[in-house]
């Protein structure tokens, strides 16, 4: 059940949508509207992608966020979400990230999927996913919360499109059939050291698991996970903070590596 008009929901899509474009923070959009609910949340961050696209950007994918015990515990909240991937969020492996386009950006060590037959809730299992899911690719996130101090709780952080602002792929591309997705190590480093390190079961036990969660969420708005969807299943470790000058570089198991520069 929605509470908020559709007026306010544009509004604060403009709101959140502006900070973003704008790299400036805000206070988390439930300190104004402390009864607004899970769909209202939603229909935000829907509203925030029908303006993308109205304006030319194309969607290129999906994420699930939240999905780790690390990350839950780093920001505080218990629910995983999900949110749109937009076609500038993209970076070249190995490429650069200019810092003053982002407001206080931090890394995450993922592991993305690309689907090859259509998903949908509700009852969508691990089984369903392990068997739409046609490769394996690496990734690494660039979140950006525009909410001051990364402080938000789930809804504000819904409607602010799960802080998505950038996001690299690379590496090697495997089949499902040759990759155990759930004992997947990836070590992360900055300036040649290690800062964390992690597996695909952290990832709701496997990271298959947060692709059906997806498809059973979408299912509550009557959407699907189109075949050929590029998904990131969430951030494996607690998210590290960078810098002007960093340079991060993410290692697969037999997946090889993703790196992105901060200037
Ligand atoms: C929300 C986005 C979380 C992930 O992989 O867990 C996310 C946040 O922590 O700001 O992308
Ligand atoms: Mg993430």
């Amino acid at each position: 059940m929605s509470t908020l008009t559709k007026e306010v929901v544009a509004e604060l899509a403009e709101h959140l949508e502006n900070a973003e474009l704008k790299a400036y923070d805000v206070t988390k959009i439930t300190d104004d509207y402390p009864d607004m609910d899970w769909e209202d949340a939603y229909d935000i961050q829907w509203e925030i992608r029908r303006r993308k696209e109205q304006r030319g950007t194309k969607i290129i994918g999906l994420k699930m966020g939240l999905t780790s015990y690390a990350k839950m515990e780093q920001m505080g909240v218990d629910t995983p979400i999900y949110a749109f991937l937009a076609d500038y969020f993209s970076v070249l492996d190995a490429g650069t990230v200019k810092i003053d386009e982002l407001i206080h950006p931090k890394v995450e060590a993922e592991i993305a999927v690309i689907t090859k037959k259509e998903l949908s809730g509700p009852g969508c299992t691990v089984a369903h996913v392990l068997d739409a899911i046609g490769s394996v690719v690496p990734a690494v996130e660039v979140i950006d919360s525009r909410y001051e101090n990364f402080r938000f709780d789930l809804k504000s952080v819904v409607a602010d499109n799960a802080s998505s602002s950038r996001f690299v792929t690379g590496g090697n591309l495997k089949r499902i059939e040759d990759v155990d997705l759930k004992t997947l190590g990836v070590v992360m480093e900055i300036n040649g050291e290690v800062v964390a390190t992690g597996a695909g079961a952290s990832v709701l036990g496997h990271p298959a698991a947060s692709v059906a969660m997806l498809a059973n969420m979408l299912a509550e708005r009557n959407e699907v996970i189109p075949a050929g969807t590029f998904i990131m299943t969430g951030g494996i470790t607690a998210a590290v903070t960078v810098n002007a000058g960093d340079s991060v570089c993410v290692r697969y198991q037999d997946l090889g590596c993703v790196s992105i520069q901060f200037k």
